[in-house]
C-alpha cells in the first residue's frame, strides 16, 4: 500500500531499547547470585567472552537508567536471572536478588519507563541442569512455574509486561551452539521432546501471569527471519515454506492457536518421530492464552529447492569476516541462499529493513494479535576514536530504516505497541563477546582487556534520542527507505 506521508505512531507508543540479564549485568557469582550454564560457556571458550564483568549493568544500573531517561525512553525490555532469584535447588528465594531487581524497576517507573521483563533468555541455572539436565526432565516445569509464581507475586504490582521463553525457536533450531543439545544421543529426534517440555513451561508462565497479576499481559518472544523464495521457481517458493515452518511458524502457530500444527504432526510422522505427549498436555497448552507477540527480527533469509544429494548444516559466521557463513542444504525440506539484493553485516546477517514490514505484516495476517519489537539491531566491530567517539552513522541508517519500515507496517493496519532495539548499552553478543557491539552507548570494555566500563555516547544515541522525543516524526538526513514501488523502481 502507498502512504503519501511519513507514519505516524500511535500516542503512547513505547520506545525503548533491549537487554539480557547474562549478556549485560556482569556481578554472576555478587548478591547470592549461582552459576548459569551459559556463564562456564563464556569463561570456557572464545566466541563466548566472559560474562562475569559483561558490561557491569548490576554495578552501574542508575547511571544507565538516567542516560535511558536523557535519551527519552518510555520502555526498558531486559530478562531476570532465575539464578539471581533462586540459586538453589532449595527453592529458596534470594532477597539480595529481589532487590537488584527492585531496585532497577522502582529506577525505571520513577524515569518513567515501562519494564518490560523476560522471564528466560538462555540461562539455565547450573542447579537445575545438575539435578534434571536441563530441559530434559519434565520435572522441569515445576521448577519453571514455581520460579516464575515467585516473579509475578514479587514484582506483578510494577511490571505489567512480560515475556515467556526468549527465542524458543532459535534454541531449538541452533540447540548445539545454545547449549540446548547437551547431554542429548539423537538431536534431530529428542529436540521435539525438549520443545514440548518447553512449550509447557511457557504455557504455566502464561496461566500464573494472568492469575497472579491484575492487568498483566504476556507473550512469547520468537525469533524471526522472514523468509523468501530465491527466486519465482514454484520449487523455490515451497522450500521457503518449508524452512519457514521448520524455524519459526511450528512455534508461532503453537503459541497462537495453542495445538501442534497439521504440518508438524505429519513431519514427525514422516520421520518417525515421537515427542512424549502425555495427557493433559494439550488441556494446559490450550488455557495458555497469550496477549500478544514480541518480535526479535534482525535480518531475512532466503531459501531454495534444496539438492537432494548431500546434506549441508548451517554454519554460523563466527569470525565477523564476510563470507565465513554456511549456508544449509537440507533434502526434503529446504536450502538457503546469500539474497543477492541486499547487503550483508560483518556477520553475514542480511540488512533488510523491508523485511520488518513483512514480517510484521505476515504475523498480523496470520495471528492479529498486537506486537512489540524487542530485539533488531545492528552488530559491529567498533572501538573509541582519538575523540572518545564513536561515528556510527551504518547503525543509524539501519535503524531509521527498520524503525520507518515498522512505521509503514503500522500505517498498513498492523498494531505494534512499542519497539526496543538491541541493545542499550553495547553487551556480550551471544555469538561473538564483545567484539560484536549493538549498543547505542559504548561500554569501554573489551573481551581482552576489561579497561574502565566508562559509557559513552554513540551518534546514533542522539539519533535515535530525537526520533523518541518527536514521536517518531524526526528522521534525520534523507531517507534511503523507499514508501512504495514507484520510488523504488526510480531509484533503479
Ligand atoms: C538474539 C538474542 C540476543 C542477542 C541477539 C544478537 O537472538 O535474543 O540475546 O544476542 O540475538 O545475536 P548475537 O549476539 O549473536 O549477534
Amino acid at each position: 500500500m502507498k502512504h503519501k506521508t511519513n507514519p505516524v505512531f500511535p500516542e503512547g507508543f513505547l520506545w525503548g531499547a533491549s537487554s539480557a540479564a547474562w549478556q549485560v549485568e556482569g556481578a554472576t557469582l555478587e548478591g547470592g547470585r549461582s552459576q548459569a550454564i551459559i556463564d562456564l560457556n563464556s569463561q570456557t571458550k572464545k566466541p563466548y567472552a566472559d560474562n562475569s564483568i559483561a558490561a557491569d549493568h548490576y554495578h552501574h544500573y542508575k547511571e544507565d537508567v538516567a542516560l535511558m531517561k536523557e535519551c527519552g525512553f518510555t520502555s526498558y525490555r531486559f530478562s531476570f536471572s532465575w539464578s539471581r532469584i533462586i540459586p538453589q535447588a532449595d527453592r529458596k528465594v534470594n532477597e539480595e536478588g529481589l532487590a537488584f531487581y527492585d531496585n532497577l524497576i522502582n529506577e525505571l517507573l520513577k524515569n518513567g519507563i515501562t519494564p518490560i521483563v523476560t522471564l528466560y533468555h538462555y540461562d539455565m541455572p547450573c542447579w537445575v541442569d545438575e539435578k534434571y539436565g536441563g530441559w530434559h526432565d519434565r520435572k522441569i516445569i515445576d521448577e519453571f512455574d514455581y520460579y516464575c509464581r515467585v516473579c509475578f507475586k514479587h514484582f506483578g504490582d510494577r511490571v505489567k509486561y512480560w515475556l515467556s521463553i526468549n527465542e524458543q525457536n532459535m534454541q531449538i533450531c541452533y540447540g548445539h551452539w545454545l547449549g540446548v543439545s547437551k547431554g542429548c544421543k539423537d538431536w534431530f529426534k529428542e529436540k521435539w521432546d525438549i520443545n514440548h517440555i518447553m512449550n509447557l513451561c511457557h504455557a504455566k508462565a502464561v496461566i500464573a501471569c494472568h492469575e497472579l497479576v491484575k492487568d498483566g499481559k504476556i507473550g512469547p518472544v520468537p525469533g524471526y527471519v522472514p523468509i523468501y523464495p530465491l527466486t519465482g521457481k514454484p520449487e523455490d517458493q515451497i522450500a521457503a515454506m518449508n524452512a519457514e515452518e521448520l524455524t519459526q511458524k511450528v512455534w508461532d502457530d503453537l503459541y497462537v492457536n495453542r495445538e501442534y500444527s497439521t504440518f508438524i504432526k505429519n513431519y514427525w510422522k514422516e520421520n518417525d518421530i515421537h515427542p512424549d505427549i502425555k495427557e493433559g498436555d494439550m488441556d494446559l497448552i490450550k488455557e495458555a492464552k497469550i496477549d500478544f507477540i514480541a518480535v526479535n527480527c534482525y535480518r531475512s533469509d532466503v531459501a531454495k529447492a534444496p539438492d537432494p544429494s548431500f546434506t549441508q548444516e548451517i554454519g554460523l559466521n563466527k569470525s565477523g569476516i564476510k563470507g565465513d557463513f554456511t549456508y544449509p542444504n537440507l533434502p526434503g525440506e529446504y536450502a538457503m541462499a546469500r539474497n543477492p539484493y541486499v547487503e550483508v553485516t560483518d556477520w553475514d546477517w542480511h540488512i533488510d529493513p523491508v523485511s520488518m514490514r513483512y514480517a510484521l505484516r505476515y504475523l498480523w495476517d496470520h495471528y492479529h494479535l498486537p506486537m512489540v519489537i524487542t530485539e533488531f539491531g545492528y552488530g559491529a566491530h567498533e572501538d573509541l576514536d582519538e575523540n572518545g567517539k564513536i561515528h556510527d552513522d551504518y547503525r543509524i541508517d539501519y535503524l531509521r530504516e527498520y524503525i520507518y519500515n515498522i512505521g509503514l507496517a503500522i500505517e498498513d493496519g498492523v498494531e505494534v505497541f512499542g519497539i526496543n532495539p538491541w541493545s542499550f548499552t553495547d553487551l556480550l553478543s551471544t555469538g561473538n563477546g564483545m567484539a560484536k557491539r549493538y549498543g547505542l552507548v559504548f561500554v569501554n570494555t573489551t573481551d581482552d582487556d576489561v579497561r574502565d566500563l566508562k559509557r559513552y555516547k554513540k551518534d546514533s544515541f542522539d539519533w535515535y534520542s530525537k526520533l523518541i522525543k518527536s514521536n517518531g516524526q524526526e528522521w534525520g538526513k534523507d531517507m534511503k527507505v523507499w514508501r512504495d514501488f514507484e520510488n523504488k523502481s526510480k531509484e533503479e
